[in-house]
């Protein structure tokens, strides 16, 4: 059905916020770069914003953030002198639309001037096929006889939060194509954008370069009735790409190419990419459109961001909607993006895999310049393109006196490098794939494992190893020793180092010595498997089963959520930093104790997960995008479907009803929020369709929500393909044809979950 595959509004004004949500909402993009769901006539004022993926820039002291690049689609239409905007007093009619089949945006505003209608439409797609290109075609249709001019081209007005990155555009022009070319502020990277319009009436174009605009106007004497239809194609290249010759000519090319092609092919060649990450990866939700919808929503957003193949990128927390968060990426993609990629996608899995190993050295850098110094790989909290790290160490602003408030997700976050051990093992263990091991994998475990190591503190009386002065997933509590979600992590690193040591022993013993005696680690090695056997990890409790966040976390103050809210004196307040309001409590900002059953869901008992879950849920206040999908997951495994239907739909929801906070005290955190598109696809699929995999097997264990008639996906395991259909009573799961060893159509009766 249609509907379940876009989203419209009518909604066209508004304020800055509703304008700044619609660009997040609507936005499409290719991976190599995402274009804001902004209207062809807006600018820097509109948060108009083509963000690069990869392409970071820092001026002064203000954060370093991903560059966007000039405005290639931009277009004004004026109506006998007098342009025409959506943000003005002519509009009749708007409305706008986010295609999910070919991620294309698509907009109709009707004006009203000077007893004349005139009716815009301009559709936009960044190609799937070429990732430099965006394309656009633009139509005006007039009620009466007038004068028309398309004033359109590039816009060198550039949205920044930290600008500007590109400070001195040089506009030119090469025949029929216009070119903006800049430089960023900081390493002088090149940043060129080629744009060329193509009108389907005969007219005149006259050059118009003013206000940091390189523009054409395209003018038409319109008839009464008649449709005027052009189209644009833009390419942007940056030093970030690999061509021959001057980018430039790189860009004028591209954009000739795509006029040859023409829109029709050009949008014909990208639907047909779009149609294959589609079959491969769509949900089918039947019988509850709103889940389908939403998840649907979230499966393209994901699609959208994921990395250009060969880039070696990842997807940052705001993926490319825009500057917050400095364009950064967190554990958000390890933990929560990952596990969609591995599953659906494992080519794209790979490229963010290959991120982590390309920034293997800044991670070797943080370890040793943090703190007391480490050795190994203390990776990024906030990583850019080099690895170091963009968080700074005074992260969050305080909205009483607007001073910089101390944090330490930098320094103390440590269970970053697990996370990126983790997937790194994931990869291998669901794909049998060990190229990316001796691309540089194994060494990101290895040093992973080195960098806790060093971090470990060794209590003499106890006989064991602690991790201490730590920040767990929850925020809001900073320094505590022995968080149990960071413990566990960091043991499991020492058992994957050791899982990978002895698997390149077996297959690879050559490439073993190589690496061992590169990393200097021969000593090394027997002390990680020692640390995994002594490394303390809280335990459930004999009698309650509830394990303790960290060290004394029980006996901090034990209020309501909502009481600690209530102390707010600012809507924007920071609950944790060193005074904030939770900082004495048992409040937490997100999942922990949960997030590690999840994570680590076949180590513990359906009993122990409600126990915790019951615990720290009414503790949680859920203040991160990443935490509701945490509890849902764990909820259906123990049977709690409603609850977990509840923050699934909260989950897969989030832009859509864009329930989220804006500002962790002065900071503004808007944007789109991948991590939690990628937790809605695992809710879906690990928790109600119930998927486990390991190296061993791929399980389903299905629990279908009780409205859900139907639940219907292709998973990849072990390089082969399988169809996986869900119904109430029967669960069928079909190996593809391709597979490399072709397997019969196996069919079971569904059963029923466990926990039900
Ligand atoms: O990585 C998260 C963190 O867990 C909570 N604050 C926001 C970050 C980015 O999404």
């Amino acid at each position: 059905m249609k509907k379940l595959w876009s989203l419209s509004t009518t909604e066209h004004g508004g304020d800055k916020e509703s304008i700044m949500r619609r660009g997040n909402v609507y936005q499409v993009a290719n991976g190599y770069m995402g274009y804001r769901g902004t209207l062809d006539e807006f600018g820097p004022d509109e948060a108009v914003g083509i963000t690069l993926a990869g392409v970071f820039d820092r001026v002064g002291d203000a954060w370093r953030e991903p560059v966007n690049a000039p405005n290639g689609g931009f277009t004004r239409v004026a109506l006998d002198g007098v342009e025409l905007s959506a943000l003005g007093d002519d509009v009749v009619r708007h409305r706008q639309t986010l295609h999910f089949a070919d991620a294309r945006f698509e907009r109709t505003t009707v004006f009203r001037r000077g007893g004349k209608t005139l009716t815009l439409t301009s559709s936009r797609f960044l190609s799937a096929v070429t990732p430099n290109l965006g394309v656009i075609a633009v139509s005006v249709t007039c009620d009466q006889p007038g004068e028309i001019a398309i004033r359109t081209g590039i816009d060198g007005n550039i949205w920044d939060l930290n600008g500007p990155h590109l400070p001195e555009l040089a506009h030119t022009r090469e025949g029929d194509v216009l070119l903006t070319a800049g430089r960023t502020h900081e390493s002088g990277k090149h940043v060129v954008v080629a744009e060329l319009s193509s009108a389907e009436w005969a007219g005149g174009q006259a050059a118009d370069s003013a206000d940091n605009r390189n523009l054409r106007v395209l003018t038409v004497r319109a008839e009464a009735g008649q449709t005027y239809r052009f189209f644009k194609y833009f390419a942007v290249f940056t030093d970030n790409d690999r061509v021959d010759g001057a980018l430039g000519e790189a860009a004028i090319s591209a954009v000739r190419t795509a006029h040859a092609l023409g829109y029709d092919e050009c949008l014909a060649q990208h639907a047909a990419e779009w149609r294959r990450k589609w079959e491969r990866c769509d949900v089918l939700i039947e019988g509850d459109d709103e889940a389908q919808h939403a998840l649907r929503y979230s499966v393209l957003q994901l699609l959208m961001v994921a990395p250009v193949a060969g880039s070696a990128n990842s997807i940052p927390a705001r993926a490319l909607s825009g500057q917050v968060y400095k364009g950064a990426i967190f554990w958000d993609t390890e933990m929560f993006m990952f596990p969609f990629f591995l599953h659906a996608y494992p080519e794209k899995a790979v490229e963010l895999l290959r991120y982590r190993i390309r920034t293997l050295d800044g991670a070797r850098r943080k370890a040793k310049t943090e703190g007391a110094g480490y050795r190994g790989a203390f990776y990024a909290w906030e990583s850019q393109d080099t690895g170091d790290d963009a968080c700074s160490y005074f992260n969050v602003g305080d909205p009483f006196t607007g001073r910089e408030l101390r944090t330490h997700f930098r320094d103390k976050q440590v269970h970053i490098s697990g996370d990126v051990a983790i997937a790194m093992w994931e990869y291998f263990k669901l794909t049998g794939d060990d190229s990316l091991l001796l691309e540089g994998g194994a060494e990101v475990i290895l040093e992973c494992a080195r960098f806790y190591h060093s971090y470990l503190y060794y209590k003499k009386d106890k006989d064991r190893y602690e991790v201490l002065d730590v920040i767990g997933p929850d925020e809001y509590h900073e320094r505590v020793n022995n968080n149990a979600f960071t413990n566990m992590v960091a043991r499991e690193t020492f058992l994957i180092a050791q899982a990978a040591v002895a698997h390149l022993r077996k297959k690879h013993p050559a490439a073993l010595s190589a690496l061992v005696k590169k990393l200097r680690l021969a000593r090394e090695l027997p002390a990680f498997a020692e640390a995994a056997r002594k490394l303390y990890v809280p335990k459930p409790a004999r009698k309650t089963g509830l394990i303790e966040q960290f060290d004394g976390y029980f006996a901090l103050k034990d209020v309501p959520v909502a009481e600690v809210k209530a102390k707010m004196v600012h809507p924007h307040e920071y609950l944790g930093a060193g005074q904030g309001l939770a900082v004495p409590t048992q409040v937490i900002k997100q999942a922990d104790v949960v997030m590690m059953l999840n994570l680590f869901k076949s180590r513990f008992s359906a009993d122990i997960k409600r126990a915790n879950w019951e615990y720290y849920e009414p503790r949680t206040e859920h203040g991160s995008s990443l935490s509701a999908c945490a509890y849902a997951l764990v909820a259906t495994e123990f049977g709690n479907l409603d609850f977990a239907y509840k923050y699934f739909l909260k989950t897969a929801k989030i832009d859509l009803e864009a329930k989220y906070k804006v500002y962790a005290g002065t900071v503004f955190m808007g944007g789109s929020h991948p991590a939690a598109n990628g937790g809605a696809w695992m809710t879906a699929i690990f928790g109600f369709a119930g998927v486990q995999a390991d190296a061993r097997r791929l399980a389903i264990n299905p629990r279908l929500y009780r409205t859900w008639r139907r639940l219907q996906f292709r998973l990849s395991y072990r390089g082969d393909w399988f169809r996986v259909e869900l119904t109430p009573d029967r669960a069928n799961v079909v190996a593809e044809k391709t597979n490399r060893r072709a397997r019969s159509p196996h069919r079971r009766p569904a059963q029923k979950s466990r926990a039900r």
